[in-house]
């Protein structure tokens, strides 16, 4: 038996996830957030005010089921802190969002455009 052969098949296995991985460009792929994203729906919302140096935008937002939070407009984190430059104050937006860490967070944008 040749066994550093079959080590260094192992070896290329184990390597696969990363190598995959890191041929996304990572920007927009929703893997982290992904499982409770997934399950959180889309809520209608009226973009007020964006602060993209902070990542942050203020939505005049509909209930959203999800975290039991009724009509309000507020401030949320953007996950992606690039969808900033997306918005537009006035703009119609579609999205979800849910509470990481006990802040509530932009997980998933669907863009009028
Ligand atoms: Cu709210």
């Amino acid at each position: 038996m040749k066994h550093p052969l079959l080590a260094a098949l192992l070896a290329a296995l184990a390597l696969l996830p990363f190598a995959s991985r890191a041929a996304q460009p990572g920007s927009s792929a929703p893997t982290t957030v992904a499982s409770s994203a997934a399950s959180a729906p889309l809520v209608d919302g009226l973009v007020k005010k964006i602060d993209p140096a902070a990542g942050r935008v203020t939505i005049a937002h509909g209930p959203i089921p999800n975290i039991g939070m009724p009509a309000m407009t507020m401030v949320f984190k953007l996950k992606d802190p690039s969808w900033g430059a997306r918005l537009k104050a006035g703009e119609q937006i579609r999205f979800s969002a849910d509470e990481v860490n006990g802040q509530l967070i932009v997980t998933r944008l669907e863009g009028s455009r």
